[in-house]
């Protein structure tokens, strides 16, 4: 995790918080998540915002909505984004699945690459780990496969991959100040609230729903898409080791999965024109969770 107070430092600012190195066929590689904090101010301890995309290799919409929030709230025209930046801190990881999202760009064989791309152990010749079942929440349980070839092998142990325990790190320091936590997905057009795990549920179960039922109402406002809002086993089916439950476990309050565009039609594969309508609906899911966060 490299850390950068503003834009302009980003050049000069290359230390890097959280780094590690990983055993690759022949040659060892250094793996460096990079997380974008923004903010209009640095006085004090800010309260904060996360969120992430591109946890899954193949789910491309996600990265490319991170980088439409970031020019959003920098681009300083909305009065109510300048109040929370002044506020809050945003961080946000525009791609953390680095080494699966390049491989999906690789070539057409492997454009639905899911997972991360660290090698089998014990003679499993597969590569990756899924790494929404890798967090220390629940970790193996339900919804995950112990089959190194699985799109769900949830790996050799929690936090076994370098990614999950990146976001595990930074978000462990960050923990009391942290008001809300996104991961963002594709595809479904869902919004997910924990838990992935059907016998536990949150705390604020009821405030969970209502925020992610008004954002459902924001973004079927920008192009009437509809967003079906619950927990994973309620909505599909039920899933352990996600980055979703880990924040809520560790007591963030405010914690969504977006699966955004579209319902299956394209899937994965979203058409070209689809990204900024489909950027501009999430922008407003993301808005209404946010200024909730904030003003509550
Ligand atoms: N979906 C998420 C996944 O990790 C999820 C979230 C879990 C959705 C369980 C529904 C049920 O599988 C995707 N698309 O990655
Ligand atoms: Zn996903």
């Amino acid at each position: 995790y490299t850390r950068y107070h503003n834009m302009s430092e980003v050049r000069e600012n290359t230390h890097t918080q959280h780094t590690h190195t990983q055993r690759m066929s022949e040659c060892t590689y250094l793996l460096l998540v990079v997380v974008l904090q923004i903010g209009l101010s640095s006085t004090g301890r800010k309260k904060a915002i996360w969120m992430d995309c591109g946890i899954h290799a193949r789910e491309w919409i996600a990265p490319a909505f991170c980088q439409y929030f970031v020019r959003e709230v920098t681009s300083k025209t909305d009065t109510k984004v300048n109040e929370m930046m002044k506020n809050l801190d945003f961080y946000i990881t525009p791609v953390l699945n680095v080494d699966g999202y390049i491989y999906s760009w690789h070539n057409e064989s492997t454009r639905l690459w899911r997972k991360s791309r660290s090698p089998g152990t014990g003679g499993c010749t597969c590569y990756g780990t899924d790494l929404n079942r890798n967090f220390y929440a629940n970790w193996g349980m339900v919804g995950v496969s112990t089959d190194c070839c699985s799109q769900t092998y949830c790996g050799t142990k929690a936090l076994s991959e370098s990614e999950a325990r990146a976001v595990t790190d930074m978000l462990g320091k960050m923990r009391e100040d942290v008001l809300a936590f996104l991961t963002i997905h594709s595809y479904s057009q869902l919004i997910l609230v924990p838990y992935g795990h059907p016998n536990i549920s949150a705390p604020n179960y009821d405030e969970l729903m209502e925020v992610g039922l008004g954002a459902a109402k924001a973004i079927k406002a920008v192009h009437g898409m509809d967003y079906t809002v619950g927990t994973s086993p309620d909505i599909l089916y039920a899933n352990s080791g996600s980055s979703r439950d880990f924040a809520r476990l560790i007591g963030i309050p405010l914690s969504f999965t977006f699966e955004l565009r579209d319902k299956g039609e394209h899937g994965f594969e979203l058409p070209e024109d689809q990204i900024q309508p489909t950027c501009e609906e999430a922008y407003a899911g993301a808005h209404h969770i946010i200024t909730y966060a904030h003003d509550k």
